[in-house]
């Protein structure tokens, strides 16, 4: 039977236990840290989406849980639409003639809005994206993932 010798540690770079309390004591800052109120409370949301047979401008929308979102949508060339998946609602809007669409963003996810009016042949690509949801879990996933990576790619002195 062979004995693993202490050589056969597959860590090169151990961290320093100093370091290891530090990345926790920071990771344990950025869980809890409250979000900035921007993102916490709910707001009125004005979007202005222009639909042309080249698609949305802008295709993505983000938006918080609870908001209040009026979308404008301004069509500049032919007639199109904007039918919402998942809160079921539409808008329809001619050339020269904005037309508004409000709802309460109030289920969270990521939903599909695509053209409802046959417009041309790249109709089937006129799709959108609206997040409706905090950002802030994924900002803070990313800062810890980065810091642990940065901890353990730090070379340690002796
Ligand atoms: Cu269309």
């Amino acid at each position: 039977m062979g004995r693993r010798t202490s050589g056969s540690w597959p860590w090169r770079r151990p961290l320093a236990a100093s370091r290891v309390w530090l990345v926790a004591a920071a990771t344990f800052g950025i869980a809890v840290a409250p979000l900035p109120l921007s993102s916490a409370r709910p707001a009125e949301r004005r979007v202005r989406i222009e639909a042309s047979m080249a698609g949305f401008m802008p295709a993505a929308i983000a938006v918080n849980p609870g908001d209040r979102v009026t979308v404008e949508l301004v069509s500049t060339d032919v007639v199109h639409g904007l039918y919402l998946d998942g809160y079921g609602l539409s808008v329809m809007a001619d050339p020269g003639q904005p037309a508004t669409l409000t709802f309460v963003a109030d289920r969270p996810g990521t939903f599909r809005f695509r053209c409802s009016v046959t417009c041309g042949p790249l109709h089937p690509f006129l799709v959108g994206k609206l997040h409706v949801g905090s950002k802030g879990i994924v900002w803070r996933a990313a800062a810890i993932a980065a810091l642990i990576a940065g901890a353990a790619a730090w070379p340690v002195r002796r």
